[in-house]
């Protein structure tokens, strides 16, 4: 009888653990680090924590910074060749006329790399270091 109620004490058991698992389980959470810089206007960079879920883009883990942090707010445009432009960050905007625009760097022991696609592509790898730098283009 003892031998009884401990199997489906376990079975019960193992129930309800397989099924925590799948409600609250999900895809882990990747941090990353973000820093915001605009050498333009002389504005001490910003640096936040955030996390996009695992295999997850760039975009979601500036929208959970969004979400979570008052001063942190970005507005992205679709382009309709190579999905969404980083348009601004915390008010400032990258603008056709003044030729500037949002760079999106990883840095990694001090050497910078730009992204070779846009936020709504890019996946981040854990505790990468991701910049978004304030910057000029030229035409040539
Ligand atoms: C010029 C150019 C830019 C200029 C555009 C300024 C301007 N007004 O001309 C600037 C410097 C702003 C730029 C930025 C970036 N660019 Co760019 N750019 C180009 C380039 C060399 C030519 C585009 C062009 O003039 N086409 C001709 C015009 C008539 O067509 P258009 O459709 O109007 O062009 C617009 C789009 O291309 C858009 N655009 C440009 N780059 C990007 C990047 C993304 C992600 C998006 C959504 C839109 C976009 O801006 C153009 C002008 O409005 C292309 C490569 C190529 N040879 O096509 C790369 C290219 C489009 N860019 C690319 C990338 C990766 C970027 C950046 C993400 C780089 C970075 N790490 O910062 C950033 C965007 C960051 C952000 N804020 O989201 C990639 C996109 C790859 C992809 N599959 O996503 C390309 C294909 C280059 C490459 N092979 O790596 N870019």
């Amino acid at each position: 009888m003892a031998l009884e109620m401990t199997a489906l004490l376990s079975v019960a058991f193992l129930l309800l653990a397989t099924q925590g698992t799948l409600t609250h389980g999900g895809p882990a959470a990747v941090p990353i680090r973000l820093s915001v810089q605009n050498d333009l206007s002389n504005m001490t960079p910003e640096s936040y924590s955030s996390s996009v879920v695992e295999g997850g883009v760039l975009l979601g883990a500036l929208r959970r910074l969004q979400e979570r942090q008052q001063h942190f707010k970005f507005t992205v445009k679709e382009d309709p060749d190579y999905g969404l432009l980083l348009q601004s960050v915390n008010g400032v905007a990258g603008s056709e006329r003044e030729q500037t625009y949002w760079e999106i760097l990883s840095e990694s022991s001090g050497e910078y790399s730009r992204l070779d696609v846009g936020v709504g592509c890019y996946k981040p790898k854990a505790n990468e270091h991701i910049i978004l730098r304030f910057s000029t283009w030229s035409k040539h």
